[in-house]
């Protein structure tokens, strides 16, 4: 590995007054950060991390290598780049506050909600219905387990489990994701009225899922999990969980671009759960600003997973709503644009009082800096 350099927004201001205007506003949120790291790393070793403001870091990176200095560069400048809103039919999805996407695991086995609604079309739309009525913006419509040691589905058992339940919604006006990593499905689900692509392989595990994004101009989430795209939770084997997971976020990103994909329809998510510990899992969510450095919205994912329950005296997954709240609101104060979880409506309670919050400080001119 040649040698890399990243930009770690390493403090979060109260407010652009709070620090007399010298923040950068992460991915056009409601979140601005002051203070940064600019971390060289050679052969995956960390060789120098060097702590900048606002005020200093042009002259950090006037002083690069010139080919550290152009990525540098464009991290900086991405860090503050704001997001059109996503079209889903005729809704627009703005992407300046977070949103909340609802799921719906139409499988047998999915850790927290498998078998409810499996066979079971008018279960899963009242729970879907239920959702949007909720708050939720888009709803996420699966049909394979992803859980560690999943019995694997048939590609047509996995769309006819989805297939009927996105054409419901769609004939509902809803904003729809298709969580597959088959490009047939995706196609199907696609056709029968999905806006948007959630691929928990990043396009890895079915080379003609790029193509098929890209003819079809939907969104796509691309989604980190180590090893080859098969197993999706074998083991990470990371140098620096962190700078791994923004390596390997950005391959992704370009791949999808190099297929034809367009950069405003491209989100990321660092795959929390993954083929990851407790340890790499936190040390991800805490490193969550980063991710903006890539240009792309982030979409964030923890609703009720193992890590919630291994830090809360081993809750089982029905009892993990008030740890998946804990980590929503902390993705929101990192400007995640969409929070992927099971129990929407608490989540949505949480984020009107997150943006009360918020916007009480943007108004507080008490805190002008000097
Ligand atoms: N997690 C699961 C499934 N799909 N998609 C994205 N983009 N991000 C995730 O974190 C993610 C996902 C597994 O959780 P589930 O069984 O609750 O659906």
């Amino acid at each position: 590995m040649t040698e890399r350099v990243y930009i770690r927004p390493i403090a979060l201001a109260e407010s652009p007054q709070s620090e007399g205007g010298a923040v950068v506003r992460l991915g056009g949120g409601l979140v601005w950060a002051s203070r940064f790291a600019l971390i060289r790393r050679n052969q995956g070793r960390i060789v120098s991390r060097r702590q900048c403001g606002v005020a200093d870091m042009a002259e950090a990176i006037a002083a690069l290598p010139d080919a550290l200095a152009a990525e540098a560069q464009a991290q900086w400048r991405d860090l503050a780049r704001s997001h059109p809103p996503i079209a889903c039919g005729a809704r627009m999805l703005r992407l300046d506050q977070p949103l909340v996407m609802g799921i719906l695991n139409v499988t047998p086995d999915s850790f927290s909600d498998g078998g409810k609604f499996l066979d079971k079309p008018d279960a899963a739309l009242e729970h879907a219905h239920a959702m949007l009525e909720a708050g939720a913006a888009i709803i996420d419509v699966g049909g394979e387990s992803t859980r560690p040691g999943a019995a694997a589905v048939w590609e047509g058992d996995e769309a006819r489990r989805v297939v009927p339940v996105i054409e419901n919604l769609a004939r509902a006006g809803a904003a729809i994701s298709i969580d597959s990593r088959r490009a047939s499905v995706i196609g199907a689900a696609l056709s029968a009225g999905a806006h948007i692509v959630n691929d928990v392989s990043a396009m890895r595990h079915d080379p003609r899922t790029a193509a098929l994004v890209a003819e079809s101009g939907a969104p796509v989430v691309l989604m980190h999990a180590p090893g080859d795209a098969s197993d999706l939770h074998a083991d990470g084997n990371y140098r620096d969980v962190v700078l791994d997971v923004f390596d390997a976020l950005r391959e992704r990103r370009d791949a999808a671009l190099a297929a034809g994909i367009a950069r405003d329809r491209i989100l990321i998510d660092p795959g929390i759960g993954f083929g990851k510990t407790l340890a790499e899992n936190l040390a991800l969510i805490n490193a969550l600003p980063m991710l903006h450095g890539l240009g792309q919205p982030i979409l964030f994912g923890a609703s009720r997973k193992r890590m919630i329950g291994a830090l809360a005296g081993e809750a089982p997954a029905h009892q993990r709503m008030p740890g998946s709240l804990a980590v929503a609101l902390r993705a929101a104060d990192s400007g995640a644009q969409v929070l992927r979880v099971h129990d929407v409506a608490e989540t949505v309670q949480a984020l009107h009082i997150w943006r009360g919050l918020r916007d009480a400080a943007v108004t507080d001119f008490s805190q002008m800096g000097d």
